[in-house]
């Protein structure tokens, strides 16, 4: 389509694209009300931030794993609560993060699945990051947010794609809010705005497809200018959709939103800031009311301050960061007790299979590089769980098992014993492939000893001056803890 008139062409169909209305939703969805018609502070327009969120990320993973669930109501458990469950469940009231016992009250007919092993949905997360990486491509800050989320710097692409003029004008998904509701005048600027977001939108589509063909998962998008806005659009309308929403409205948007549902509050600040509020302050827009920014230092600090007040406004300059390679790739397994080494040698057998799996698609996706430490996880009957390593062996399931034993029988586990969880994973990955500015390539060939201070594959701290024994005992702490 000739890109001319575009103002025109934009709004009608910027209008006949927003299809559906909050029903087809969820309980996220602002109220329309008359204070987006006045829609004030406007944000910083110059990103387009993209923002995907897979949904009832654990229970889609089970599903997909046995296909005959798929319209049952299903929730994923660890220890007494449902950290997740599917839509169908929703219906029935079931809710993340509720008590197991509440949930199977609302919908006796749930079906529980243990997702305490994580592999699976590690697995599922870098399937998922390879297909944004592949349609984004190598040059697009991509930004993972814990299992099931990311963010995605599409400024570049989009105006690429408006410079060669390969796009639709169509929305694709839901526009938040329906253009009638937008005041009228839109400036030249508004009009670039919203075709940036129009581009962002059809990258979020072809995105969103890529990750159902590549990984069989629905997930939602948001598209918005900037991280903290594309978070909240992909909120808008659940599951499997996709939401693009305009920033003339996102102030007022975020205004009506609880603070408890801004990005990064969680229950614990919105619980200290009712202490220092006041219960009368429950929204941003309260908060906005109540409060300037240098009184906001005043009671929280300049650090705090600062942050909670661009969040109040909807701004957010913080940066997608590109996520870079997973540290540690790992299989672990809980079970009531191992008591032999009959039992053992079972258990590490199916573990080191899964993990030469793992370590064959890691290879795919960061071609060149290969693990130097193997970590050896270990839990005797409730104690905590240890850990040690060893130098890393060939990738052969064969080798890897017989490390993995080797390991255990040097950290004193004779029988009779009481394990309770094993694990095994790859870490200390070092490039075969020379990367610019660095010198692994040559490190690794020469086995120098190591100058570098070792560093925590699981948080990325460096820890210099470490003894092993201290290392190990980092380690353990941060792999409870994640
Ligand atoms: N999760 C967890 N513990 C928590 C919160 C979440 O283990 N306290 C896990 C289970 C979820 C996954 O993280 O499946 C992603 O969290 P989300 O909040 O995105 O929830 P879902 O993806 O399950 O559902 P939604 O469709 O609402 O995004
Ligand atoms: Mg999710």
């Amino acid at each position: 389509m000739e890109v001319g008139n575009q103002e025109t062409k934009l709004k009608e169909n910027h209008r006949a694209a927003v299809h559906g209305n909050a029903e087809d939703g969820d309980d996220n969805v602002a109220p329309v009300s008359a204070t987006f018609l006045t829609a004030v502070e406007p944000v910083a327009t110059d990103r387009v931030v993209l923002a995907i969120d897979l949904d009832c990320f654990y229970a889609q993973v089970e599903i997909v794993a046995r296909p005959e669930l798929e319209e049952k109501p299903v929730a994923v458990t660890q220890q007494h609560i449902i950290v997740t469950c599917n839509y169908v469940a929703r219906k029935f009231g079931c809710r993340k993060l509720m008590n197991t016992a509440d949930a199977v009250k609302s919908c006796p007919e749930l079906i529980l699945i243990n997702g305490e092993d994580l592999t699976r949905y590690r697995a599922a997360n870098e399937l998922v990051h390879q297909a944004v990486r592949s349609v984004c491509g190598p040059s697009t800050r991509i930004e993972k947010l814990g299992l099931d989320e990311f963010f995605i710097d599409a400024t570049h692409i989009v105006d690429e794609t408006i410079k060669s003029k390969s796009y639709n004008y169509n929305f694709e998904g839901f526009v938040y809010p329906a253009m009638d509701q937008l005041s009228e005048g839109s400036t030249a600027e508004d009009v670039e705005t919203e075709r940036a977001l129009m581009v962002g939108s059809q990258l979020a589509s072809r995105l969103r497809s890529k990750i159902l063909e590549d990984s069989e998962l629905t997930c939602c998008a948001g598209v918005a200018n900037n991280k903290m806005l594309a978070k909240l659009a992909a909120n808008i309308h659940k599951p499997n959709s996709q939401t693009s929403l305009m920033p003339g409205i996102a102030g007022s948007y975020v205004s009506e939103l609880p603070l408890r549902k801004l990005p990064g509050v969680g229950w614990k600040a919105s619980y200290e800031f009712r202490q220092i509020f006041g219960e009368e302050v429950k929204t941003a827009g309260h908060l906005r009311s109540a409060y300037n920014l240098p009184q906001l230092e005043n009671v929280l600090g300049s650090k705090k301050a600062a942050w909670l007040w661009d969040l109040a406004r909807g701004e957010d300059r913080t940066e997608v960061k590109n996520t870079i390679a997973t540290k540690i790739v790992s299989v672990e397994d809980s079970f009531k007790s191992a008591k032999t080494w009959e039992e053992v040698h079972n258990l590490t057998l199916k573990l080191c299979g899964e993990l030469k799996d793992r370590l064959q698609i890691d290879a795919e996706l960061h071609p060149g590089r290969r693990a130097s430490t193997l970590r050896v996880v270990f839990r005797k009957a409730k104690r905590n769980r240890e850990s040690r390593s060893t130098p890393f062996p060939d990738v052969e399931v064969n080798a890897l098992q017989h490390a993995m034993i080797h390991v255990l029988k040097a950290s004193g586990i004779a029988e009779p014993f009481h394990l309770t969880l094993l694990g095994v994973g790859a870490c200390n990955f070092v490039n075969l492939i020379p990367q610019p500015g660095t010198s692994q390539l040559m490190d690794f060939f020469s086995r120098k000893p190591r100058t570098r201070a070792p560093e925590c594959p699981i948080c990325n701290r460096s820890l210099p001056g470490k003894s092993n024994a201290d290392l190990n005992q980092h380690i353990d702490m941060c792999l409870e803890q994640s």
